[in-house]
Parts: C-alpha cells; structure tokens; sequence
C-alpha cells in the first residue's frame, strides 16, 4: 500500500503539482475521486478543515491545503533547497507562483469570457519575475533555485503548462522559461506521468475553462 493518498475532485487543480513531484521522484500513490455529487452531499465537506480539498494523507497524517502538502513532500523528500536560505528563496518563488495560480484561478472560474482578453494581455508582467529568477541561478540553466529539483519547480512547471495552454506562444518571449519547461517536462519519469492517460485524461479545471 503506498503511504499517500489525495483525496480530490476528478481535475489536474490544485493536485497536479503533486502528483508530478511523486511521479517524478518514484513514489506512488492511492487517487481517492470526488464527484461533485458526492462532494454536494456535504458530508466529506464536514470533515474537512477548511470545508475544501485536496486532502492528502501521508500514513495516518492528515493534510489540507495543497503548498502545505508540496511543502511536507519537499521536507520529507529532500525537495526544499540544501540550506535555509534556499529554502527561503523557494518560499518567495511558491509565493509568487501561488499569486499567479489564484489570478488564473479567479480567471477560469469567474470571469473566463470577459477577463481573458486582459489577463492575457497581462501575462508578460506576470510571467517576468519567474524569468528574473530563472536568470538569477545558473543563466537559467538549472532549476528555479539552486542545483537541484525542488517543489517549487513542479509548482511552477504545472503553472506554466496550464497557461500554454490558455495563451498558447505565451512564453515565446522567456527564453530561460521556455527552455525549463522543455528541460523539466523531459525528465524521464515526469515525461512517462505527462504523456500518461493518469494526466492526459483528466481536465485542467472543474469548469471545462482552460
Ligand atoms: N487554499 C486551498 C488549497 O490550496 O488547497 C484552496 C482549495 C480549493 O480552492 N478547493 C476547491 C474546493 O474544495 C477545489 S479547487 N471547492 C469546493 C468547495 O469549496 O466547496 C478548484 C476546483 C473547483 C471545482 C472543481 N470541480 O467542480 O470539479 C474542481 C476544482
């Protein structure tokens, strides 16, 4: 039995960093789906802190929230940095790129037809700070912070897929950005989870937006 589970509605969402972080470093685990007429009746709700999933279960730990849940991975799978101040320099990139995920979020889920237009528009000023930072390591050679994989980069990584796919070319202009998502995507066991029906098949967002 593997020891996590994610306990989610039937989309990539707030899951699929997740899930590329445990497919990318070797780990299984168990899907518990949600439909949303399970989720109506109420009663998984009520059990949940904020009355919202993901949940995710490490053994018999219980979290909620999911940069809480890519935090406890990246502490228990060597995923957050070699010292405390790259540590915290991942906390500023997840940071901005969870900024960035409620922006899109609010998109998708609120104002699709009117605000695309705008937001797409928007996007350059949005996607630069990840470019600095890429730049600031390495010449953007290597991972968002320092010389190894972190929980951020698949934070990031899921981010920046879900916007070419919203506003496809929309890192043509980020040299350093489009080159990561390339180099990040062809990680071997990362590649084998994204070409998979496991993420192929299942939609981007709750609302058929995307
Ligand atoms: N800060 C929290 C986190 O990061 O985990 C935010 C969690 C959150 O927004 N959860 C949403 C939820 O539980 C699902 S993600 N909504 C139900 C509720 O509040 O009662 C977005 C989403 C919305 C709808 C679907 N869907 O219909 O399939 C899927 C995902």
């Amino acid at each position: 039995m593997p020891p996590y589970t994610i306990t989610y509605f039937p989309v990539r969402g707030r899951c699929e960093a997740t899930r590329m972080l445990l497919a990318d470093q070797g780990q299984t685990w168990k899907e518990e789906v949600v439909t949303k007429d399970m989720w109506m009746k109420g009663d998984l709700k009520a059990t949940c802190l904020y009355g919202q999933l993901p949940k995710f279960t490490d053994g018999d730990f219980i979290l909620y929230q999911s940069n809480a849940i890519l935090r406890h991975l990246g502490r228990q799978l060597g995923l957050y940095g070699k010292d405390n101040r790259e540590a915290a320099l991942l906390d500023i990139a997840n940071d901005g790129v969870e900024d960035l995920r409620l922006k899109y979020g609010r998109l998708i889920y609120q104002n699709y037809d009117q605000g695309k237009d705008d937001y797409v528009k928007d996007l350059p000023n949005q996607l630069k700070p990840f470019e600095s930072l890429l730049s600031q390591n390495q010449g953007g050679k290597a991972f968002i912070v320092g010389d190894q994989i972190s929980f951020v980069d698949y934070n990031l990584l899921d981010l920046l897929l879900n916007h070419q796919v919203l506003a496809p070319g929309c890192l043509d202009a980020f040299p350093l950005l489009s080159a990561y998502v390339a180099r990040l995507s062809s990680r071997p066991k990362l590649k084998a989870f994204l070409t998979s029906p496991q993420h192929t098949d299942l939609p981007i967002n709750g609302n058929g937006k995307q």
